[in-house]
């Protein structure tokens, strides 16, 4: 008989995800099907974007050849019949205080700071580079997690250093690259860029670094479309545009720029948005999300 998620304590909730704790040393992470655009999470969920999500993490938690968190198969049964498909049974870990992100592209923070300052978390780049440029090597761009509802700090490796100690943080830095450039290949062969990810890491039992929480999702992670990509531009999302270009459009009555919550999504939109992430999970993975649990 399979346990009620009200049979675990709940330890925390991220803005699409929430943690229980299954004993001492095991977590569940359960995957919502809820949505996040322009920093808001959205009154709608996209019905199935938990699992396919989960689906994703579990290929590429196999798919790469690294130490991870996982403590039990996808339908293990310590996994509530509610969440079953969408959550992880991991071991719990002293997690590494530091955001490891590996970026092949400027975007983002990264391109504010390049803007800024020609550099990004203390790396100097090449003059020239523009909105969604190609960088000369991937980049490794730590940074110190915020709280709820702020953003995360860029910081340079030197503060990682004071965070984790000199080999922990090398460890992180080329664990974080080395992951990216392997997943950054899968999605390439798939005809999908992997601009840019967010990896956490927990302590192994010798301190080594584990790969935890989700991986290459593309909540933590940015995929474009290769046949769209145009450098000096931004690029198509290759999950949440549909969402994007209703919410600026003149359909959803919604000012980005106001304090108000955007608008509910019309029904085309969510299915659209849902056919979209499951061509992502099965584009990258070569698996049909059908034969998910
Ligand atoms: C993950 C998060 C949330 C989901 C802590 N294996 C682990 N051991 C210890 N802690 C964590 C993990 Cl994955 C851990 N997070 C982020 C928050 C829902 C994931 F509310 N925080």
């Amino acid at each position: 008989m399979r346990p009620s998620l009200s049979d675990y304590t709940f330890v925390a909730r991220g803005k699409v995800r929430e943690l229980y704790a299954i004993d001492d040393e095991t977590l569940l992470v359960v995957a919502s099907d809820r949505i996040s655009a322009f920093d808001h999470v959205l009154s709608t969920p996209i019905p199935d974007k938990g699992r396919i999500l989960t689906a994703m993490s579990f290929f590429f938690f196999d798919a790469l050849d690294v130490p991870n968190h996982l403590a039990g198969p996808a339908d293990d049964p310590r996994i509530p019949a509610e969440a079953v498909g969408r959550s992880m049974v991991v071991k719990r870990l002293d997690m590494f205080p530091v955001e490891c992100v590996a970026r092949g592209y400027l975007t983002g923070s990264g391109l504010l700071d390049y803007q800024d300052t020609g550099a990004v978390c203390g790396i100097a780049l090449p003059k020239g580079l523009v909105e969604s440029s190609r960088l000369p090597e991937p980049i490794y761009t730590p940074a110190t997690k915020a709280d709820i509802g702020e953003h995360d700090e860029n910081i340079d490796f030197d503060s990682t250093v004071k965070l984790v100690g000199v080999e922990s943080a090398q460890a992180l830095k080329d664990a974080t690259l080395s992951i990216y450039s392997r997943a950054s290949e899968i999605a390439e062969a798939k005809g999908i860029i992997l601009a840019d990810t967010k990896f956490e890491f927990g302590r192994g039992s010798n301190g080594e670094p584990v790969l935890a929480d989700e991986v290459l999702t593309p909540d933590s992670s940015r995929y474009w479309p290769k046949d769209e990509y145009a450098e000096g531009r931004t690029q198509p999302s290759f999950d949440k545009q549909i969402v994007r270009n209703w919410l600026t459009g003149p359909e959803s009555g919604w000012d980005r720029k106001s304090d108000a919550p955007p608008p509910p999504l019309p029904q085309d939109v969510i299915d659209r948005t849902r056919a979209r992430y499951i061509e992502a999970y099965e584009q990258i993975s070569g698996l049909k999300f059908a034969d998910w649990i």
